[in-house]
């Protein structure tokens, strides 16, 4: 008879305590803090968080919304901010049963614009020299072998340069082409008077036209 009397006293042990016992056991708060670092500068910015997780029960998840349009999943993962404005970058933290959120602001400023594409500094020499107030006759007796020189053109933003030629005047270059042989250009006149053009614009890689033409006109005179 003395184990159920035991067991009976166990059980009134248990009936004593109190009743709230169980509930006593408070689930801890989940409690999320985050910061940007920077939290400011100018575009492109790329920004670290520190996020900050205490109280989670089990493992968590974490949904960022960057504020720009952009989300992810990783706290660890910086992101770019490629505009100026103020953005709120929201973490919402989520564990099975609890779920808390924290945001902080990032401050872009705009980029400045790029430095505007400057045309080249055209340099035109002739062989032989020209004369004139425009430094632009050019005369000798026939055949009269000229040479055009644009080599020493430089551009400020070290583009590609074009070079084109119209040693007889009609209208139509003779010869078209970019840095090497086509800035030091060649050419016989006959008796006459002739109008030479000779011009220069800079280029992108793909010979896209940065600017118009920059061109000299020189009249040459070959005497019979
Ligand atoms: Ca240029
Ligand atoms: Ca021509």
């Amino acid at each position: 008879m003395r184990r159920p009397l035991a067991a009976a006293a166990a059980l009134a042990a248990l009936a004593a305590l109190p009743a709230c016992q169980k509930d006593q056991v408070v689930a801890p708060t989940l409690a999320v803090t985050c910061e940007a670092r920077p939290g400011s500068g100018a575009a492109p910015l790329p920004v670290s968080f520190l996020l900050g997780v205490s109280g989670a029960e089990g493992t968590f998840t974490v949904a960022i919304s960057y504020g720009d349009g952009a989300t992810g999943t990783s706290p660890d993962a910086s992101h770019t901010y490629t505009a100026g404005g103020s953005y709120v970058a929201a973490f919402t933290v989520t564990t099975a049963s609890q779920s808390a959120r924290c945001s902080t602001t990032v401050t872009v400023s705009s980029a400045p614009p790029p430095p505007a594409n400057r045309p080249p500094d055209p340099v035109f020499k002739s062989t032989p020299d020209a004369a004139g107030t425009n430094q632009d006759r050019i005369t000798g007796q026939a055949p009269l072998a000229v040479r055009f020189n644009l080599c020493a053109t430089t551009d400020p933003d070290a583009d590609l340069l074009w070079f084109s030629m119209d040693f007889d005047g009609n209208g139509r270059f003779d010869s078209e082409g970019t840095t090497g042989v086509f800035c030091r250009r060649d050419w016989t006149y006959d008796a006459g008077t002739w109008r030479a053009r000779v011009c220069v614009h800079d280029m992108t890689a793909s010979y896209e036209a940065l600017h118009d033409d920059q061109c000299k006109v020189y009249t040459v005179t070959a005497a019979p």
